[in-house]
């Protein structure tokens, strides 16, 4: 009689003890006191390989103050996946209020977004994009077409050269990509590579991975120009590369830009790259806005009022040449 009591004893307090650790589990409801406890944001960023990097951290940084009540809890993942799953679940462990992932590439996030998911805590993809087929695990996903990036450059390109190529002698089109896997990759290249397609007269001689570094993009297009260095345009997927492959250019003794034999396109319109465009160095600059930190915050203010947002958000973007640039608005750039 007595085991069959001490059993259900133990029986009930491992019960009880399940209950607890589940309850402890999911995000705490209780409300908050938005007088005293700060909206705690995890943000796991992809590094700091670029201008246009450096310049989004900055927003991020600029927006999510304490002064505004926010706690911004930032990690680097130093461009790999592995940095931010890692961190994503420490802020999951944390019990953070929100998470922001800019994620490095665009596969392999379902697992660490459902571990998001079961713990309570929402999540905003920013920047580039996820490939997951349950969009249930994210609130949003904010950043750039990168599609439409692409199709004006390419749409420029198409405007440049019409007439002055052909299949026998077609415009060679030298290819520097961004880090594989990419969203701000795959459908720059996505563009180029549906127009190449199109264009008999175009030809991509070669595509080269860069990375998006300045260190890269002269590597490779260095190593390139040793031979070949017939290049009609250089379509360069973020300005770091482009600076790189200048250099490159430079040492090698090619003229780029305006009445130079290289065209120059370049993605990211950076305070250096459109003064560069104004300059005459480079011929086109499409541009990538960093400036995410008051539309994330816009966003997650809906989210805390219970309104609804959209699962995709655009940021206002733009494309620059010489003839629409001056240097009053360069100046006044904030990146
Ligand atoms: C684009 C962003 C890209 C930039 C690069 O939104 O993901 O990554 O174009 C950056 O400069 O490295």
């Amino acid at each position: 009689m007595r085991r069959s009591f001490e059993k259900k004893v133990s029986l009930l307090s491992a019960f009880l003890a399940v209950i607890v650790l589940l309850s402890s589990c999911s995000k705490s409801t209780s409300p908050k006191d938005p007088e005293k406890d700060l909206f705690v944001i995890g943000f796991s960023q992809v590094g700091s390989e670029s201008d246009w990097r450096l310049a989004n951290t900055r927003s991020m940084e600029e927006t999510f103050t304490n002064a505004k009540g926010y706690e911004l809890v930032m990690e680097n993942a130093r461009q790999q996946q592995e940095n931010q799953i890692a961190a994503v679940r420490r802020f999951i462990l944390e019990n953070v209020d929100l998470i922001i992932i800019a994620p490095t590439t665009e596969e392999g996030w379902e697992n660490v977004l459902t571990e998001a998911h079961e713990a309570g805590i929402p999540v905003i993809i920013m920047d580039r994009s996820v490939n997951i087929w349950n969009k249930d695990l994210y609130l949003t996903n904010v950043g750039s077409d990168f599609l439409n990036q692409g199709n004006q450059a390419v749409a420029w390109l198409e405007k440049e050269t019409e007439g002055q190529f052909s299949a026998e002698d077609p415009l060679h089109i030298l290819h520097l990509q961004g880090t594989y896997g990419a969203t701000a990759q795959l459908l720059r290249t996505k563009a180029l590579e549906v127009a190449d397609e199109a264009h008999d007269d175009w030809q991509i001689d070669a595509q080269l991975y860069g990375d998006f570094t300045e260190a890269k993009g002269y590597e490779v297009t260095s190593e390139y120009l040793n031979s070949n260095q017939d290049i009609d345009v250089i379509y360069s997927e973020n300005d770091n590369m482009t600076f790189g492959a200048m250099r490159a250019l430079d040492e090698a003794g090619i003229t780029y830009g305006e009445g130079g034999q290289v065209k120059i396109i370049t993605f990211d319109a950076t305070k250096k790259a459109l003064q560069y465009c104004l300059d005459g160095k480079i011929d086109l600059c499409v541009e990538c806005n960093p400036l995410h930190g008051p539309l994330v915050e816009e966003l997650i203010k809906k989210y805390r009022a219970g309104e609804p947002i959209d699962k995709i958000v655009y940021i206002e973007e733009a494309v620059y040449t010489r003839q629409n640039l001056t240097q009053k608005f360069i100046d006044l750039r904030t990146y």
